[in-house]
């Protein structure tokens, strides 16, 4: 069967929630799936240009991208949502607008010491200097999820079993 919903990917910058998401989306499309992908680079220059990272902002930003990942999941899309999303009430409020089976909360864990040695863009650099203020993981709060449906941790798992694991997932929950 088939049944559409939004694989929610949560963790601090540099976990490696775009790179899992883009690679798993990839590999949906080429088995079928309708599916479409929301990063700060779709939503952070467009719909939600306005908002910054005060946490007002981010509860916002998050609300925001809940609405529209239900509206895609309304369409029958997979939805495959980059967000870190830090505040466990907000990611909460998204789960709540959406259909029990709707919401897969995947948690890219991975720890601070690793995410700040890989620093891909060297924004924990600027942060750790005071450059950059309210940095998630430094001078502003992560929450880790609680009971998410699915835990990659990236320091133990290649970029292909993590991948692997959540298409079995899926596939084990007749969403593929
Ligand atoms: C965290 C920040 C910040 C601050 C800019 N804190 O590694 P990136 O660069 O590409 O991903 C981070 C991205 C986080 O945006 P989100 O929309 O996912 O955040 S939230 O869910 O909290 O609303 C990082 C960059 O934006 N960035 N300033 N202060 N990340």
């Amino acid at each position: 069967g088939h049944q559409s919903a939004v694989l929610w990917f949560t963790g601090l910058s540099g976990s490696g929630k775009s790179t899992l998401s883009a690679l798993l989306e990839k590999e949906l499309f080429q088995s079928g799936a309708h599916t479409y992908r929301l990063d700060g680079d779709n939503i952070r220059h467009g719909l939600n240009k306005n908002l910054g990272f005060s946490p007002e902002d981010r509860t916002e930003n998050i609300r925001r991208i809940g609405e529209v990942s239900k509206l895609m999941v309304d369409a029958g899309i997979i939805t495959l949502s980059a967000f870190i999303s830090p505040y466990r009430k907000d990611r909460d409020q998204v789960r709540s607008i959406l259909e029990e089976n709707e919401f897969i909360e995947v948690y890219v864990k991975c720890s601070l010491e690793e995410c700040e040695k890989r620093d891909p863009k060297g924004l924990y650099k600027k942060a750790r200097a005071g450059k950059i203020k309210g940095f998630t993981g430094i001078d502003a709060p992560y929450e880790e999820p609680e009971d998410p449906e699915i835990t990659i941790n990236t320091e133990l798992l290649s970029l292909e079993e993590s991948v692997q694991l959540i298409i079995k997932y899926l596939k084990d929950k007749n969403y593929i």
